[in-house]
C-alpha cells in the first residue's frame, strides 16, 4: 500500500499565501487542506488552492525545453536549447546592440521568490530599457499617485484592525483576495467585521460577492469613482483640523480648489448614484471618524484611476486616518524593517520613457507593458523573454500583440505550462512549479496583513527535466553578459537553498527553516513611523499632473466594458469547467439590443470585436457590461486599445472601453468566432521566416 505523507506549505497562486497541508502519495500530491493554525488564513483555502494536485499533475505541464523548428515546436535537451538561444541572442546583440533584448515579468514568477529576486537584480543591470511587468497592466495608478504624493514607491497601507469603516472601490476581495494589499480569509474577515459593528461599504457597478456581505453598496457608473471621492474630500475638508494638517501636508488650498466643482448635484449627475446614497456614505464616514480605503482593478484600470488613487490618499489624510489606529497602518515589512531605517527609499529621479512613447515616464523603473507591440514594430525590441507571464491573454489589443510576437527574432517563455504564449515561442524553458521548490513569500513582505514571513520546503520531488526559475534566468542573463547571482555563487553548483540564503540572508533563512510551525511573526500593526522617515515630507496633497488630469477627465461612454474575476480562474490560467467567459449585462441594455439570455452576442469596440454568450443579470448596473479576461478563445483584450494609453502611466483602459452590442443570428456565427480562436503556431510570413531560420 502506498504511504501517505503530509507536508505543511503555503499556496503560491495569489498573494493571500494561504497555509496548506498537502498529502503526498508515491511522489504525487493527492489532497490539499487549509492549515488551521496559519496566522492569516486560519484553515481557509479557495477552490484554486485545493486544485493544486490537479494543476500540478495536469497533462498541460511542460516537461522539458521546446525549440521551434519551422512551424512546430520540438522537444530539446537543456544544453541544446540554451546553446541555440545563446547563439541567437549573441547574433542579435552583435547586429542591433544589447538594447534590443527585453524582459516581461508576469504573475507566475512573483511567488517564485528566488526567480523574482533574480529578475529584480537582472533589471538593475540590464543594458536595455525594455523591462516590463504586469504592474503596468494592473496597478500603475497606485504607484504613480504614491510617487507624486509621497515621493516613494515603498508605502503599502493596510486596514487597521480597529478601523470602524472600510470603504472599497472597484475591488472584490471575496473572489480576488485583494489586488494590493492582501485580503486573506475574506468571507470570515467580512463577517467578523460586521458582527463587531464595523461597517464595510462597497462602491462597484456590480453587486459583487463582497458587496453581498457589506453594510452598504453603491452601484456607481464605471469610471466615475474620482467624482465620488472628490465630493467626499470636499465635504470632509470642512470638518478637517486645518492647523494639524498644515504640519503634515502641502498644497491643501490647491486640493480644496481642485475639488470645489464637485458638488452633490455634480456627483449625482456624473456617478448615476442617488443623492441619498451619497449622503448616507458621508454620514457613515463622519460617524466612524477615521476610515480605511481599499481600491482595486476597477479603479486602477479606468481612465480616472490616477486621480481616484490620489483622492483616496487625500481622503485618508484629511480624516487623519493614515498611520493611525482606526484608520490604515503602513507595513514596514517583516524583513524590510523600513521603520528601523533613517529614510524610506525614494522613487528616484525620472527616467526617459520608451522610444515609441517618450512622453510616458516609467513607473517603478519600468516601461509600460502595453507598448511592447509598438516597440517590436519599430524594430527596437527583437528578443523578448517572458517569465511567468501569458502576454497573449494579458496585454491589450490581442491581434496586434500576436502579430508583434510573430515578428520577434526570439521569444523565450519561462513557464510551467503550455499557454497561448508558449505556443508562439522560439524557446520554451520549463521551471519547477510551486510544489517542487523551497520558498518564502518575499513579495508579500509589504503586502501581508500581518508582519510575518513563512517558509516552505519542496513538497514533491523535482522533475528531472525542469529547472529552477533563478537558474534559467541566470543562464539567459549570462548570454547578455549580466551576472545575476552575487560573486562567488556558481549557478551550476548552488542549490535553491543557497540562493534563498542570498535572497533573504543566512540568518533570516536559518530562523525560518528552524521555525515550527514554519513562520515567524512580529507585533502588528505598527503606527507613527512614516512621516518622520519620508524624504519628500510632508505629503503633496495636490500634485500638478493629477490636478490637471482631474479637471480634464471626460464623462464615460453610455455603454462600457468593465473587468471582473471568477473564483475558479486565475487570469489566463483556467482551472476547470465553469469558467468560460460570458457577457454579463443588465436586462435593460439587453432589451435595447434585442438580446435574450444565452444569445451569442458580437461585442465591438474601436479596437476589435468578439463573440460571447450573454448572461442577463440585474446584479450589474445598466450602462456596464462585463467579460472576464484570460481566455484565449474569447479574449476580451481584442477589444482593448494598445494606443489609447493613460498619459501618466501608460495603462490601457481595461475598464471603461466603449462598446456596442449586436445579437448574432443563430446559424450565422462563424468567421469571427473562428478568428477568436487563438493561433497555436504563428502563420504569418515574419514568423515563418524566423521559424525557418532556426538552428
Ligand atoms: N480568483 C481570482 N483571483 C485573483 C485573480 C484572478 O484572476 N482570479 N487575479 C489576481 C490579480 S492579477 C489581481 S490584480 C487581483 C485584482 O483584484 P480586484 O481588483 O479585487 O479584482 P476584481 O475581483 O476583478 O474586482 C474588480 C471589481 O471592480 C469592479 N469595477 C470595474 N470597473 C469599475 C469602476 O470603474 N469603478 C468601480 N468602483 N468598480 C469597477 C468590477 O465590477 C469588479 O467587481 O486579483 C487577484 N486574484
Ligand atoms: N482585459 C483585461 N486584461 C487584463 C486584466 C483584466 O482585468 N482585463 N488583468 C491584468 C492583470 S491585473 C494582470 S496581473 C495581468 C496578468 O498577466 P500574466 O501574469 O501574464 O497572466 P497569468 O495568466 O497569470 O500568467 C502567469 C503565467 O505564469 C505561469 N506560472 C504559474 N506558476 C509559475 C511558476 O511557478 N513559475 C513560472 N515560471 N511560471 C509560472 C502560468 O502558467 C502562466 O502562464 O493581466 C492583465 N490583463
Ligand atoms: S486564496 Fe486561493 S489561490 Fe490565493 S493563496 Fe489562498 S488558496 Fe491559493
Ligand atoms: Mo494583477
Amino acid at each position: 500500500m502506498a504511504t501517505r505523507t503530509t507536508h505543511r506549505t503555503y499556496c503560491r497562486i495569489c498573494i493571500a499565501a494561504c497555509g496548506l497541508e498537502v498529502d503526498v502519495e508515491d511522489g504525487r500530491a493527492v489532497a490539499v487542506r487549509g492549515d488551521a493554525e496559519h496566522p492569516l488564513s486560519a484553515g481557509y483555502t479557495c477552490s484554486k488552492g485545493r486544485a493544486l494536485p490537479e494543476i500540478h499533475h495536469s497533462p498541460n505541464r511542460l516537461d522539458g525545453p521546446l525549440l521551434r523548428v519551422g512551424d512546430a515546436q520540438q522537444a530539446a535537451g537543456w544544453d541544446e536549447a540554451l546553446a541555440d538561444l545563446d547563439h541567437r541572442l549573441t547574433d542579435l546583440v552583435a547586429t542591433h546592440g544589447p538594447g534590443c533584448v527585453g524582459f516581461f515579468l508576469g504573475g507566475g514568477i512573483y511567488m517564485d521568490t528566488a526567480g523574482y529576486w533574480g529578475f529584480r537584480r537582472l533589471a538593475r543591470r540590464l543594458p536595455s530599457g525594455h523591462v516590463y511587468s504586469d504592474t503596468t497592466i494592473d496597478s500603475a495608478a497606485k504607484y504613480r499617485a504614491m510617487e507624486l504624493v509621497a515621493g516613494t514607491y515603498s508605502l503599502q497601507s493596510h486596514v487597521d484592525p480597529e478601523a470602524r469603516l472600510l470603504l472599497m472601490f472597484g475591488t472584490n476581495p471575496v473572489v480576488s483576495h485583494g489586488q494590493t494589499p492582501m485580503f486573506e480569509d475574506p468571507v470570515q474577515r467580512m463577517r467578523r467585521a460586521t458582527a463587531e459593528g464595523r461597517e464595510a461599504w462597497v462602491v462597484d457597478p456590480r453587486v459583487t460577492e463582497t458587496a453581498r456581505l457589506a453594510t452598504g453598496h453603491l452601484a456607481i457608473r464605471p469610471g466615475t469613482d474620482h467624482v465620488l471621492l472628490a465630493w467626499l474630500v470636499r465635504a470632509l475638508l470642512v470638518d478637517a483640523d486645518r492647523a494639524l494638517l498644515a504640519t503634515r501636508v502641502r498644497n491643501l488650498d490647491v486640493l480644496a480648489g481642485a475639488v470645489a466643482p464637485f458638488t452633490l448635484d455634480a456627483v449625482v449627475a456624473r456617478t448615476g448614484l442617488a443623492a441619498d446614497e451619497c449622503t448616507q456614505l458621508l454620514t457613515a464616514v463622519r460617524r466612524a471618524g477615521r476610515l480605511a480605503v481599499l481600491t482595486g482593478t476597477g479603479v486602477t484600470m479606468s481612465s480616472g484611476g490616477n486621480v481616484a488613487e490620489w483622492l483616496a490618499w487625500a481622503l485618508l489624510t484629511i480624516t487623519d486616518s493614515f498611520d493611525q489606529p482606526g484608520g490604515m497602518w503602513f507595513s514596514p515589512g517583516y524583513l524590510a524593517r523600513l521603520h528601523e531605517r533613517d529614510a524610506i527609499p525614494t522613487a528616484g529621479p525620472p527616467r526617459p520613457g520608451p522610444p515609441t512613447h517618450p512622453d510616458i515616464a516609467p513607473v517603478m523603473g519600468e516601461w509600460p507593458a502595453a507598448v511592447i507591440p509598438a516597440e517590436i514594430e519599430a524594430g527596437n525590441l527583437r528578443a523578448l523573454v517572458v517569465l511567468g507571464g501569458n502576454v497573449v491573454t494579458a496585454l491589450p489589443d490581442t491581434e496586434r500583440v500576436v502579430d508583434a510576437l510573430g515578428r520577434l527574432d526570439v521569444l523565450v517563455t519561462v513557464d510551467v505550462a503550455h499557454t497561448p504564449t508558449t505556443a508562439l515561442a522560439t524557446h520554451v524553458l520549463p521551471t519547477h512549479a510551486q510544489l517542487e521548490r523551497p520558498d518564502l513569500p518575499l513579495l508579500n513582505d509589504l503586502y501581508s496583513s500581518t508582519l510575518m514571513m513563512q517558509h516552505t520546503d519542496a513538497v514533491l520531488p523535482r522533475h528531472p527535466d525542469r529547472r529552477p526559475g533563478w537558474w534559467v534566468l541566470t543562464k539567459v542573463a549570462a548570454m547578455l553578459g549580466v551576472a545575476v547571482l552575487p560573486d562567488g555563487v556558481d549557478p551550476d553548483t548552488a542549490d535553491d537553498a543557497a540562493v534563498l540564503d542570498c535572497v533573504a540572508g543566512v540568518e533570516t533563512m536559518a530562523a525560518l527553516r528552524a521555525a515550527d510551525p514554519p513562520w515567524c511573526t512580529a507585533p502588528t500593526p505598527v503606527h507613527g513611523w512614516v512621516l518622520p522617515r519620508l524624504v519628500d515630507a510632508p505629503w503633496n496633497l495636490a500634485p500638478a499632473p493629477l490636478v490637471a488630469q482631474l479637471a480634464a477627465l471626460d464623462a464615460p461612454a453610455p455603454l462600457v466594458l468593465i473587468p471582473r474575476r471568477l473564483p475558479k480562474r486565475f487570469n489566463g490560467r483556467p482551472l476547470g469547467p465553469g469558467d468560460a467567459p460570458e457577457l454579463l449585462l443588465h436586462p435593460d441594455d439587453a432589451r435595447g439590443a434585442g438580446i435574450t439570455d444565452g444569445d451569442l452576442v458580437e461585442v465591438t469596440s474601436a479596437t476589435g470585436s468578439l463573440e460571447v454568450s450573454a448572461r442577463l443579470t440585474d446584479s450589474l448596473r445598466p450602462g456596464a457590461v462585463s467579460i472576464v479576461h484570460g481566455s484565449a478563445a474569447v479574449n476580451v483584450n481584442r477589444l482593448i486599445s494598445s494606443r489609447d494609453l493613460d498619459p501618466l502611466t501608460g495603462m490601457p483602459r481595461m475598464s471603461g472601453t466603449a462598446v456596442t452590442l449586436r445579437r448574432v443570428e443563430p446559424g450565422t456565427a462563424g468567421p469571427r468566432s473562428r478568428r477568436a480562436a487563438e493561433p497555436v503556431a504563428p502563420s504569418h510570413p515574419a514568423a515563418k521566416r524566423r521559424a525557418e531560420g532556426s538552428r
